[in-house]
């Protein structure tokens, strides 16, 4: 659903500016030295970057899926690691506050979160707990007016940056449960936390992760979020749903950017006396391409909108999300393929995203926990 085109031209406009100028310059030093440049994350706050789904009450864009995606298309074509640093704080490190958190919760958190003041960061992972996310084994153990948190998270993209975590830890221990596990939204200062060192990943350098281990940590009772026990995993997974739609729309336009690079590599080349883009074998990996990312786009378009308008889109995410991370595996791989050896160097750019972009298929849930969560909707569908 889009409210008003002009606004969103304008956004989306400032953003493939801001893309052109500014991110896509950057991203060789960005790799180079593992760091976004301060003055370039100053920007993303000046610009509402960070607040592009916090409701305008809370001093955010209140951004709908569909205007999310649509932004997201554009910020998608620099490095993957620009979109990291806001990506969880606009998706699912603050959306669980939004979904579910009482009044006071959001009202507190929101719109420090919308100026990029604090960046959220999601806890599920574990070194136990991966695709089957129902199994972790943090505890978060009611004391007073605290719960008591202690356990590892691993993999926590932006933890050493966060300024609050949101985080699954299981409150009831007789329970092994999803129906176990709470929410908390955990201040990244609170007594007890430590951080791993960073990961050393396969690409995506700028974007940082690492482990964020808990010991007695103390957290304010108040915090649990919706007030709620039980409900924690409920809210992982409605958060996850709809940051699939995001991360298909990342793809998309990773994808769009590779191709876009291929054929103006394409068209520049030349072998046997001619550019390489003259050569149909060339032209069926163009081709192929093309139609992989329209059929990407046009998925990640309509789940979006029937999300606005009400939706469960549970399997459409599920779909978009498996079917725009794999295309765009396979878009990169003919990227670099059609750069020929320039492709295998890193001057060109090509193979840092060929290597940053295989997280995809990984993350927000692998594409085979997408087939999964596909089959499973059918059948139970099916059933009814
Ligand atoms: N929205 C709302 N509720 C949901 C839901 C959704 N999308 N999906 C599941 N639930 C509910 C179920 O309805 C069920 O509730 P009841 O007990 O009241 O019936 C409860 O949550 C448990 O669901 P389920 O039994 O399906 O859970 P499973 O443990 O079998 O596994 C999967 C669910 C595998 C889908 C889940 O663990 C998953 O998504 N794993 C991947 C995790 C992931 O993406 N990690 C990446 C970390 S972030 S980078």
């Amino acid at each position: 659903m889009i409210r008003d085109r002009d606004t969103l031209d304008a956004l989306v406009g400032s953003i493939a500016r801001f893309v052109r100028e500014r991110l896509i310059p950057n991203e060789a030093i960005v790799a180079e030295t593992d760091e976004i440049p301060a003055d370039i994350v100053e920007d993303m706050k000046a610009m509402g970057l960070f607040g592009l789904t916090i409701p305008e009450e809370y001093g955010g864009l209140q951004l709908t899926m569909e205007e999310e995606v649509i932004a997201m298309l554009e910020l998608g074509r620099a490095s993957p690691a620009f979109r990291s640093l806001i990506g969880t704080t606009v998706g699912i490190g603050s959306q669980g506050i939004l979904f579910d958190g009482t009044e006071a919760q959001k009202s507190h958190y929101l719109p420090r979160l919308a100026t990029g003041e604090l960046i959220a960061s999601f806890a599920l992972t574990e070194p136990e707990s991966g695709s089957d996310a129902a199994s972790l084994r943090t505890t978060a153990i009611r004391d007073g007016d605290c719960y008591v948190i202690n356990g590892t998270k691993r993999f926590i993209t932006n933890a050493p940056q966060a300024g609050i975590f949101t985080l699954m830890a299981r409150t009831d221990l007789g329970n092994k449960g999803a129906g176990g596990i709470s929410a908390l939204i955990v201040d990244a200062k609170t007594p007890g936390i430590t951080f791993g060192k960073r990961d050393s990943k396969m690409g995506q350098r700028g974007a940082h992760t690492c482990d964020v281990i808990f010991e007695n940590c103390r957290v304010p009772a108040a915090n649990l979020i919706g007030n709620v026990e039980g409900m924690g995993f409920k809210t992982a997974m409605k958060v996850l749903d709809k940051g699939r739609i995001h991360i298909a729309a990342i793809c998309v336009a990773a994808s769009e950017r590779m191709l876009g690079d291929a054929l103006q590599y394409a068209t520049e080349r030349k072998q046997f006396g001619q550019p390489i883009s003259q050569f149909q074998l060339v032209q069926a990996m163009l081709a192929d391409s093309k139609a992989e990312i329209y059929a990407a786009r046009s998925m990640v378009l309509d789940a979006a909108r029937r999300r606005d308008d009400g939706w469960s889109v549970s399997t459409e995410a599920s779909c978009a999300k498996l079917f725009a991370s794999e295309m765009c595996g396979r878009v990169a791989d003919r990227a670099v393929q059609i750069f020929g050896g320039a492709g295998y160097v890193s001057d060109y750019g090509i193979e840092r995203f060929y290597r940053d972009v295989r997280l995809f298929r990984i993350y927000e849930g692998t594409s085979q926990i997408q087939q999964l969560v596909i089959a499973r909707n059918m059948i139970r569908e099916a059933e009814q």
